[in-house]
């Protein structure tokens, strides 16, 4: 392992201004999207709605440090025969790859998760990293409900995320490591605040038992934040706040960088949460995005399977990444959305 290497890749994925693209929708989840604006989930849609984001030139090359891509997606080509990998990285982004293989139903665990897909990763790993990949991400998935999590879900899915990320390193490859804590339910922000404090906790102690080097990966952690259906949702000041708090007592300095997932936040509440934790003064790693549906509802709505409509799509997508890009400094306001409307 080269470990100057992949500090350098970690960085650059975190870098002010820049964030991640996370187009790593498996073949169920951009069905679903695009289920609802009425396009057929075809291979060769998939690819066409993928080739417009990529080749959106001023997003791709000012605001996007990385793109995580699904299996299918690093070996398909444009239409005109250019690798989609080679696309991202003309542009300056760096390509990666999601590799776990989805969540299966914890055994004895009524309601939990495991995130599986480590038989073979070493091999696939090294396919990839020929391919490109120079980043991974793996997605454990904790919910919150009565009784749950319990400590044997938070336990073994910190054990596969550390075990993802050792392989990861050992392939030359910087492992995004994503325990992602779900907002779904109606708990409030200090039950999730409790709650990723354990399993941040769990994962941290993991990676360290098994040598993963902390200044070779980036977090993917939720924020700090109401679930959906609680009636006392906080405000953006107290999500701020709180994650920042969390953040800094979980997360070791020598982690280079953390980028969030969204989460099912609305497009502008997710910007206006990073650009407030820049508010607050300086912070021991570098604190991006790391969006999906933030960063894609909006141009997928623009494109609805329309090649006529791929200007319009590739402007939604820009105008999106330039937001999430100045929260990234702290330097997005919420009249610069209402100018673009
Ligand atoms: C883009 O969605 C990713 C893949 O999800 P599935 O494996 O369920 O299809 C997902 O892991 C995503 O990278 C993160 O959840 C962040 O996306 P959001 O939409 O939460 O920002």
């Amino acid at each position: 392992m080269n470990l100057t290497e992949l500090n350098g890749i970690a960085t650059a994925m975190v870098v002010s201004g820049k964030g991640i693209l996370a187009a790593d929708e498996s073949s169920g989840t951009i069905k679903k999207r695009f289920d609802a604006i009425g396009v057929e989930s075809t291979e060769e849609n998939r690819r066409d709605y993928r080739e417009m984001l990529f080749r959106s030139q001023e997003a791709m090359s000012q605001c996007i440090s990385g793109v995580i891509l699904y299996d299918e997606t690093i070996w398909q080509d444009a239409k005109d025969g250019t690798p989609l990998v080679k696309l991202i990285e003309q542009s300056g982004a760096i390509p990666g790859i999601k590799v776990d293989e989805g969540t299966q139903a914890l055994p004895m665990c009524p309601g939990e998760l495991v995130t599986v897909g480590l038989d073979k990763l070493a091999e696939r790993l090294k396919k990839y990293y020929e391919r490109g990949a120079r980043f991974a991400k793996w997605r454990a998935v904790i919910d919150i409900g009565s009784g749950i999590p319990s400590m044997t879900a938070i336990s073994v899915n910190a054990h596969a995320l550390a075990r993802y990320a050792a392989l990861c390193q050992a392939a030359q490859i910087v492992p995004i490591v994503e325990p992602e804590v779900l907002m779904d339910g109606d708990h409030d922000i200090d039950r999730c605040y409790e709650v990723t404090q354990r399993v941040l906790n769990k994962t941290f102690q993991e990676l360290r038992v098994q040598r993963v080097a902390l200044e070779g990966m980036v977090l993917k952690p939720n924020m700090a934040i109401s679930g959906k259906k609680c009636a006392k949702q906080a405000s953006v000041e107290e999500v701020a706040e709180k994650t920042i708090r969390l953040l800094k007592a979980c997360v070791p300095a020598a982690v280079p960088g953390i980028a969030f997932l969204s989460g099912g936040q609305s497009d502008e509440e997710a910007t206006a949460h990073l650009n407030a934790m820049h508010k607050l003064g300086r912070l021991p790693w570098g604190l991006t995005f790391s969006y999906g549906r933030a960063l894609q509802a909006a141009p997928q709505k623009a494109w609805s399977g329309k090649a006529e409509n791929v200007a319009a799509g590739q402007t939604a997508f820009s105008h999106r990444a330039r937001m999430n890009g100045l929260a990234s400094k702290g330097e997005w306001q919420s009249s610069l959305e209402k100018k673009a409307a």
